[in-house]
């Protein structure tokens, strides 16, 4: 089973790259900023109590989206394999997910972290802006919050899959395809 951690700054390409894999790899896409958006879209409470937070770059608590995956994992437990977008974002949320996993019998291959530069984000998130409608995504200062949660509560994560001796680092930077090629090299490398 292969479950991968995609992980990276907002607007590293976490989206664009999971889009790619799933098709290669036969995965679950699991994108917690999606499954946040579609309960936004519903109109539900969690949704009401998210887009608060969400509009304002900052995380929403560990427990609502933890609930939402441990949901997730329940309804496809056939899968051949889970692709985490934008999950575990805090360290809580990576200790969680392993105890999910455990109760599943399965656990992280492995986490690929693609590097991308705040200028280049930046320049990503704002050109996404003018067509996505995402509130998110609309100007810089808002952008730099994200980034500043990024750096404050979601790096750390990083260094615990290290610990783990299941991380890797690629250049998120340039040709979508070659960024893509990168992340199937070292989920190669992490299955054998
Ligand atoms: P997300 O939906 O995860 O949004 P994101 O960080 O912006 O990443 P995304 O995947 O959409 O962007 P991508 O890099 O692909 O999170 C939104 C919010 O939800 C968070 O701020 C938070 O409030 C909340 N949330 C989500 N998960 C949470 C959790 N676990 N815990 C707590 N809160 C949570 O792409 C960006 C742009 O770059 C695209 O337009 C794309 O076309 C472009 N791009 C991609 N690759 C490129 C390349 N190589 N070159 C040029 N452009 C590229």
């Amino acid at each position: 089973m292969l479950n991968l951690v995609l992980f990276g700054p907002p607007g590293a390409g976490k989206g664009t790259q999971s889009e790619k894999l799933i098709l290669k790899y036969n995965l679950v896409h699991l994108s917690t900023g999606d499954l946040l958006r579609s309960q936004i879209a519903a109109g539900t409470e969690l949704g009401l109590r998210a887009k608060q937070l969400m509009d304002q770059g900052l995380l929403v608590p560990d427990e609502v989206v933890i609930g939402m995956i441990e949901n997730k994992l329940q309804e496809n437990q056939s899968a051949a394999g889970f692709i985490f977008d934008g999950f575990p974002r805090t360290v809580p949320q990576a200790e969680a997910l392993d105890q999910l996993l455990a109760q599943h019998n399965t656990q992280i291959t492995t986490m690929v972290a693609l590097v991308v530069d705040d200028e280049e984000l930046t320049r990503r998130l704002l050109l996404r802006g003018q067509t996505s409608g995402r509130p998110d995504d609309q100007n810089e200062e808002l952008i730099r919050r994200r980034v500043k949660e990024y750096n404050d509560k979601t790096a750390p994560v990083a260094g615990y899959y290290n610990q783990q001796g299941k991380f890797a680092a690629i250049d998120g930077i340039g040709n979508i395809e070659t960024i893509f090629d990168h992340i199937c090299a070292e989920i190669q490398q992490a299955s054998n």
